[in-house]
C-alpha cells in the first residue's frame, strides 16, 4: 500500500466539489485515511510550495491557495502517487484527458481543483505538514 497527499484546493471548495471529487476518488479505489478543512494562511501556503518560489507564478499560487478553505487529505491504495496524478490530469486542464478531475471541473493551470503528491517521498513530506500520527486512521 501507498500514501499520496492531495488538497482540495479552494475552488473545488468554492464550487461545492467537494463531495464530487471524493466521490470520484473512492469510487477509483483510493481510501481517505486522513481529511480536514482548512484555510492556509500566505506563510503556511508558502511554506507547503516552498519548492517554487522562484517560479514566476508562485506570488499567485500563494494569494490563490490561502483565498479560502481547502481540504486535505491523505489516500492509500496500490501505486497510490501515480495513479493519483492519472486520476486528476495534467496541470493544464486544456492538456488533461478527457474525465479526469481537472478535465472535469478546473478552470486553468493555477485554479486547477486539486493537487496531488509528485512521488511517495514528497507525499510523506507532505502528509506531515497537514496531520499529526493520531489523526491518520485507516478504515480497517
Ligand atoms: P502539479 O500540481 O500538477 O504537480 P506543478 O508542480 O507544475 O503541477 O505546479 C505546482 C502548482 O503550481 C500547481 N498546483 C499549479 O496549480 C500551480 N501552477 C503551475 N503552473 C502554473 C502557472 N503557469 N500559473 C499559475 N499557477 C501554476
Amino acid at each position: 500500500m501507498e500514501r499520496t497527499l492531495t488538497i482540495l484546493k479552494p475552488d473545488c471548495v468554492k464550487k461545492q466539489l467537494i463531495g464530487a471529487v471524493v466521490n470520484q476518488i473512492e469510487r477509483a479505489g483510493f481510501r481517505v485515511v486522513a481529511m480536514k478543512k482548512i484555510r492556509l494562511t500566505k506563510e503556511t501556503a508558502g511554506e507547503f510550495y516552498g519548492v517554487h518560489r522562484e517560479r514566476p507564478f508562485f506570488g499567485e499560487l500563494v494569494d490563490f491557495m490561502s483565498s479560502g478553505p481547502c481540504v486535505p487529505m491523505i489516500l492509500e491504495k496500490e501505486n497510490a502517487v501515480a495513479d493519483f496524478r492519472a486520476l486528476i490530469g495534467a496541470t493544464d486542464p486544456a492538456e488533461a484527458k478527457e474525465g479526469t478531475v481537472r478535465k472535469l471541473h478546473a478552470d486553468s493551470k493555477g485554479e486547477n481543483i486539486v493537487h496531488g503528491s509528485d512521488s511517495a517521498e514528497n507525499a510523506t513530506v507532505e502528509a506531515s505538514f497537514f496531520f499529526a500520527a493520531e489523526e491518520v486512521v485507516r478504515n480497517n
